[in-house]
C-alpha cells in the first residue's frame, strides 16, 4: 500500500486530496497544527480512529516552523510521496505578518526537502507553486514565463519554487512543482473573494447580511474548480521524470464580472449591496493572471471541466444549502452532469470518484 504524507490537509486542497489518496487505495498521513479551536472541519468526514485496523488515515501534529518535527515524522512515517500543501496561503495576510510569510511558505519549504535528504527517504515531492509567482508578467503566463512577485507570500513561494527544483538538480530528488492558477470550491476559505462572494450571496438571499465590503474589482484572476487540480498534483507525482507544470482555464475574469455572475445567478442587482472598503486594497496588486497549460494538457493529459460560470454556480448552491436554504439548482446540475452522482455534489471529488468507478468509503 503507497504511503503519503501531506502537509496543509486541513486546507481546501489538503482535504480533496486526502480523499483522492484514500480512494487510491493510499495510507495518508498528514500533519496538523494544534489550534484551540477545531481545524479539521474539512476533513472530519474521512477520520478514522486510529485503533480501527482498518485505518488509513493518520494525522500527526506538527508545524512548518518544527524542523526536528518534520524531520521526525518524515522519517518514522517514511512516505512514498509527500505532498507539500501548508502555507500561509493569504496574499493580503502576508503583507501584514511578512516575516511569518517568509518562515512557513518559503523556509517551511527547506525544512522539509532538507528532511527528505538527511533521511534517506526516496520519497516523491510535491511543491504547492502559485501563478501569483508571475505577478506582474504578461498573460498568458507559462513555465517559461519570468517570475515578478508582488507579495511576500509569492516572494516565499519563488524561494521554494527554486530550492525544489535545486534539490531536484543538485540531489537528484523526485521533486516537483505545480504551479497552481486560482481554484475555489465550497471549500475554500471564507476570507478569499470568490467565497467572500458567494457566501455573501446566500447570506444576502437568507436575509443575513445586508453588505458586501470589497477591495480591487479590477483585477483579472483565472478561477478553476479545486478538486480537478489535486488530480493533478496526483498525476504530476506518477510521472517517470519529475518536472514542473502549470495548471489553469485559460479563462480569466475580473473581481468585477465575478461579482455579477454570482449576484445575478441569485437574481440581485449587486449595485445594491457592494461598496468598496479601500482597506482590503493590497500595497500591490497582481493585475492580471490567466494560465497557458498547454503542457499540462500535452504531458499530463490534464484539461479542467468546469468553467468560470459554473464554478460561480456550484458555489452559490452549495453556500445557500449550507444556510439550510434552497439552493438555485444550476450548480448541482454540472456537477452532476459532469461527475455524476449529485447527491455527493457538495464533496465534488467524491463524485468525481465515483465517476471513476471507485469509493471513498
Ligand atoms: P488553505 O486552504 O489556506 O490551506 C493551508 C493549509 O496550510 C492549512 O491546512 C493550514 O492549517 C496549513 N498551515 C498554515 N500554516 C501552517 C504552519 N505554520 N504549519 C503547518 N501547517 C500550516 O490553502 P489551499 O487553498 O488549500 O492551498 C494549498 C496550497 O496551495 C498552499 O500552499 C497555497 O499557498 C497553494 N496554492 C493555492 C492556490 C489556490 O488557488 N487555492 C493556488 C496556488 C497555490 P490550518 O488549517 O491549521 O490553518
Ligand atoms: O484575491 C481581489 C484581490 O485573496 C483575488 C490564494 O489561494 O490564489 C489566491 O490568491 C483578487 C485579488 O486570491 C477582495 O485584490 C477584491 O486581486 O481571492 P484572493 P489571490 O490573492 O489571487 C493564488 C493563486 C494563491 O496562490 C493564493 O494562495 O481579488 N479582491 N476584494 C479581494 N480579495 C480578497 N481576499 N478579499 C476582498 O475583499
Amino acid at each position: 500500500m503507497p504511503k503519503a504524507l501531506v502537509t496543509g490537509i486541513t486546507g481546501q486542497d489538503g482535504s480533496y486530496l486526502a480523499e483522492l489518496l484514500l480512494a487510491r487505495g493510499y495510507e495518508v498521513h498528514g500533519m496538523i497544527r494544534k489550534a484551540s479551536t477545531f481545524n479539521t472541519e474539512r476533513i472530519n468526514h474521512i477520520y478514522q480512529d486510529p485503533h480501527d485496523p482498518a485505518a488509513k488515515l493518520f494525522l500527526h501534529y506538527g508545524d512548518l516552523t518544527n524542523a526536528e518535527q518534520l524531520t521526525h515524522l518524515i522519517y518514522n512515517v517514511r512516505p512514498d510521496e509527500i505532498y507539500h500543501l501548508g502555507a500561509l496561503s493569504h496574499v493580503k495576510v502576508s503583507f501584514e505578518i511578512p516575516e511569518y510569510a517568509g518562515d512557513v511558505t518559503g523556509l517551511g519549504t527547506i525544512r522539509i526537502l532538507e528532511a527528505v535528504r538527511r533521511s534517506g527517504v526516496r520519497a516523491r515531492f510535491y511543491q504547492a507553486s502559485s501563478s501569483e509567482m508571475f505577478g506582474s508578467a504578461p498573460p498568458p503566463q507559462s513555465e517559461t514565463s519570468a517570475f515578478q512577485p508582488r507579495s511576500p507570500y509569492a516572494i516565499a513561494k519563488v524561494y521554494s519554487y527554486w530550492m525544489t527544483v535545486n534539490y531536484r538538480q543538485a540531489y537528484g530528488l523526485f521533486a516537483t512543482n505545480g504551479i497552481l492558477f486560482n481554484h475555489e470550491s465550497p471549500r475554500r476559505g471564507e476570507t478569499f473573494v470568490t467565497r467572500k462572494v458567494t457566501r455573501a450571496v446566500a447570506r444576502i438571499r437568507a436575509g443575513e447580511q445586508k453588505k458586501l465590503f470589497l477591495g480591487n474589482l479590477e483585477s483579472k484572476r483565472d478561477w478553476g474548480y479545486a478538486p480537478e487540480y489535486v488530480e493533478a498534483m496526483w498525476t504530476m507525482l506518477q510521472r517517470e521524470t519529475p518536472d514542473d507544470y502549470v495548471l489553469g482555464t485559460g479563462e480569466s475574469h475580473s473581481v468585477r464580472q465575478l461579482v455579477e455572475e454570482a449576484f445575478g445567478y441569485a437574481g440581485l442587482d449587486w449595485h445594491d449591496f457592494v461598496e468598496i472598503d479601500q482597506g482590503y486594497f493590497r500595497p500591490t496588486e497582481v493585475d492580471f493572471l490567466q494560465a497557458d497549460a498547454s503542457k499540462a494538457r500535452r504531458v499530463l493529459g490534464w484539461s479542467p471541466k468546469v468553467t468560470f460560470k459554473e464554478l460561480v454556480r456550484i458555489m452559490v448552491d452549495a453556500d445557500l444549502q449550507s444556510l439550510g436554504q434552497a439552493p438555485i439548482g444550476e450548480g448541482m446540475r454540472i456537477l452532476q452532469d459532469k461527475f455524476g452522482d449529485w447527491h455527493q455534489w457538495h464533496s465534488g471529488v467524491t463524485a468525481l470518484l465515483q465517476n471513476n468507478g471507485t469509493h471513498v468509503e
